[in-house]
């Protein structure tokens, strides 16, 4: 059986490549967004399509770097290159980003070095990255919850006025990331209230990539996400997740339309987990082969290569210099992953308050001195 009880043939998704990366027609769903692709230049294509191949690179690093017990965990965004990268390649510099746990593809397009998610999952660097370097927020494992901070810092960007104020390098949108099984969160729900109620600039970023660990996406909700979302005065979105093109296009307008002032939108980037949930699970107990097999088919690599070699955007040469890029990428952070520094323990105390807290003071000495206590017994 074929999970997700809306088919991908859906009328009301917004396509513009196929499955072998041919160029479709305009159709009332995308015709919204055409003009965006049209713009698209042969060097926005050279990105995308670089920017996919090294985030699937790093990924595939990282899960293997888990299995070779260097690090704790891994959640592959295998399959979901094209969500993570039109999404992340849509945003602004000031724009900000809440993501979940899986969003290593907007991480890179925001400029987090992936290092840093390796040392996270490595549980070296208390969290992995300073959020307003690049404006991409902590990972969040706590599902759903990520989308309050969104709503709430969406809120702050209004009323400081940097919405709707026709300056480029002002107006801000919010981004944030869940997946199908986010969705059924109360935090999910209330942001949304918020985000409506408020007008907040915020853009709800739905991978519906089928499953939440185990479950389905009948386990989540009877009415799609971008079908519910309309529910809460928030124009909602269906995309396929899997076509670069597209999700670039419905993500600049979305956040386009936020800046300027008209409020929230939320995108369902309908996709698939191609991998496991993380490195800690077993899909073959609970979902077919066949069904991984149909979504293989509808790879946003293959997508992307086939439409620009149809186009005329890219040579062998050029793919081959982003294959060579990709080995030297994974070359450098399997290095940095193995030779990083164990972390002075108290230092997990310091980010958890920006001033001192008493609190926080007297367990961290506590700690200190607990781990004193084991100096001359082979301790630390
Ligand atoms: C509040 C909360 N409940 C349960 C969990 C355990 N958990 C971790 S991932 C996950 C499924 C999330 O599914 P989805 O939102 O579809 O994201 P995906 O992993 O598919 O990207 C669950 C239930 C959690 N981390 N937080
Ligand atoms: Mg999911």
């Amino acid at each position: 059986m074929i999970t997700g009880h809306f088919s991908d043939d859906n009328p009301e998704m917004v396509q513009f490549v196929d499955a072998n990366g041919t160029r479709l027609g305009i159709t009332p769903a995308n015709e919204p967004y055409a003009s965006i692709v049209e713009e698209m230049t042969s060097e926005d294509a050279r990105m995308i399509y670089r920017d996919l191949v090294l985030v699937r690179r790093i990924d595939a690093e990282g899960h293997a770097l888990q299995r070779q017990g260097e690090l704790g965990l891994w959640p592959s965004l295998l399959g979901q290159e094209a969500a993570q990268v039109g999404a992340g390649r849509a945003l602004r510099d000031q724009d900000y980003a809440f993501p979940g746990y899986r969003e290593h593809g907007v991480a890179w397009c925001r400029g987090v070095p992936p290092e840093n998610l390796l040392g996270m999952f490595r549980g070296v660097n208390n969290g992995g990255w300073d959020s307003n370097a690049n404006n991409f927020h902590l990972y969040t494992i706590v599902i759903g919850n990520q989308m309050l901070h969104a709503a709430g810092y969406a809120m702050g960007v209004k009323a400081d006025g940097a919405v709707g104020t026709g300056d480029p390098e002002r107006d801000t949108a919010v981004m944030a990331f869940t997946g199908d099984g986010g969705t059924a969160q109360g935090d999910y729900n209330e942001a949304l209230v918020f985000a409506s109620v408020t007008s907040a600039p915020l853009v709800f970023f739905i991978q519906n990539n089928q499953w939440a660990i185990s479950e389905p996406n009948d386990k989540q909700f009877t009415i799609p996400p971008y079908q519910r979302s309309r529910g809460f005065g928030i124009p909602g979105v269906l995309v396929d997740g899997n076509d670069p093109l597209a999700t670039y296009a419905v993500c600049r307008k979305a956040l386009d339309d936020a800046r300027s002032g008209q409020g929230p939108t939320l995108i369902e980037a309908y996709t698939y987990r191609m991998g496991a949930h993380t490195t800690s699970d077993d899909p073959t107990k609970y979902r077919s082969s066949a069904e991984v097999e149909i979504w293989r088919d509808k790879d946003p690599i293959k997508r992307m290569r086939g439409f620009m070699e149809e186009h005329g955007h890219g040579d062998d040469e050029f793919f081959a210099a982003v294959d060579t890029e990709a080995d030297e990428v994974a070359a450098r952070i399997r290095h940095a992953c193995q030779t990083m520094p164990d972390p002075e323990l108290p230092t997990m105390f310091d980010d958890i308050y920006v001033d001192d807290h008493p609190v926080v003071a007297a367990e961290k000495a506590e700690f200190v001195a607990y781990h004193e206590s084991f100096v001359g017994e082979g301790g630390h």
